[in-house]
């Protein structure tokens, strides 16, 4: 088949809806565009696991602590899916871990924020896991398969890993007045930040004409965001918190929506660009976790190596 043929057939799977499939032909911006969306999603994943690790051994009950270790274990998880995801594209994991602690590559804006106080662990499975399914629903239909079927799966982790925070949240706002205030200290401090996960205005968007051309996305950032304020509004109703300070959220009548200010995007650019509170913190992290587990990567190889021996031998 010559490439124009090649390239119809593309055309011709994504018109129709299919997907598109590691061994199928694509062009090549395709394929890196999905290289980097899906591993900023994967260091999303584990670099996500920092700010609530932080609160593993000071959870305030053993059932706290349970459910906490399990979401964070979750992430590590949905971390694996999305690089395995992204290593079908052609690219190693050695490549991707060093794009992520060479500061290549980018991981979501929202944990380059510190957790200064356990309402920050609730607050952030509502408003964070809330904000990451609202866009993570539309990636269950992206059009590279194993992106796809990774986000069916992760969504289904997602969605209880937002019940739970609600829930704690609730325990706080329904509890003494000084955990009323901590919840509402965690609202306002991740308010913003979590407004700035679906990424800049849809005019600042560079990457979504593609996005949105090859299915990669099917809703833009904008949109996406309006849809989140229209949902978590009345869930911050019901936990009678206040709006955070400057939000200005209004409900529009003509509109049906909330109206709502937008994030300090030039406070966005800055922590994408590394000078957010917490990113050489993160960075360290994960470096030194890489580094520390070099042994067990070096004892699974050898593992693997052996049962290959055996299976040759026998
Ligand atoms: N943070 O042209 P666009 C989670 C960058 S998972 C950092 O609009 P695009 C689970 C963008 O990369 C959360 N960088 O880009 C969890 C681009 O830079 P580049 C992660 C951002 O790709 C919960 C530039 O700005 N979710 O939370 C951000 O069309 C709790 C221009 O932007 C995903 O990754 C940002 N917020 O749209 C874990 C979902 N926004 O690459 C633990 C998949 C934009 O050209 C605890 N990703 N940038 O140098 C996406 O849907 C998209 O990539 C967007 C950005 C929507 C993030």
């Amino acid at each position: 088949m010559k490439t124009l043929d090649f390239e119809q057939l593309f055309e011709s799977k994504l018109a129709n809806g299919e997907m598109i499939e590691p061994k199928d032909w694509m062009p090549e911006n395709y394929r890196k565009h999905n290289i980097r969306q899906i591993s900023q999603h994967a260091h999303s994943e584990i670099v996500g696991m920092l700010p609530e690790g932080n609160w593993i051994t000071r959870a305030p009950s053993l059932r706290r602590k349970l459910v906490l270790l399990a979401k964070v274990q979750d992430e590590g998880g949905h971390g694996l899916y999305l690089y395995t995801a992204a290593e079908s594209m052609g690219i190693s994991r050695d490549e991707l871990l060093d794009a992520l602690h060479t500061g290549k590559a980018k991981y979501s804006s929202i944990f380059n924020y510190p957790t200064l106080t356990w309402a920050d662990v609730p607050a952030i499975g509502w408003l964070v896991d809330g904000a990451a399914i609202m866009n993570q629903v539309m990636l269950q239909r992206t059009s590279y398969g194993p992106y796809s079927r990774a986000m069916i799966r992760i969504c289904k982790e997602e969605s209880f890993h937002q019940r739970q925070g609600y829930e704690g949240m609730c325990a706080l706002a329904f509890g003494t007045p000084d955990q009323k205030k901590m919840a509402q200290d965690a609202l306002n401090r991740f308010w913003f930040p979590t407004l700035m996960m679906f990424g800049p205005p849809d005019k600042e968007s560079p990457n979504s004409e593609n996005a949105l051309k090859w299915r990669i996305k099917r809703e833009t950032n904008d949109e996406l965001r309006q849809k989140f304020v229209n949902q978590t509004v009345p869930q911050i109703d019901y936990l009678g918190l206040d709006y955070p300070t400057n939000s200005g959220i209004k409900w529009n009548e003509a509109k049906q929506e909330y109206d709502f200010n937008e994030p300090d995007w030039v406070e966005f650019k800055n922590v994408i660009s590394g000078n957010g509170p917490c990113n050489k913190e993160r960075i360290e992290a994960r470096v030194k976790a890489h580094n520390n587990g070099a042994w067990v990567r070096a004892a699974a190889a050898a593992y693997a190596e052996k049962q290959k021996q055996k299976s040759v031998a026998a």
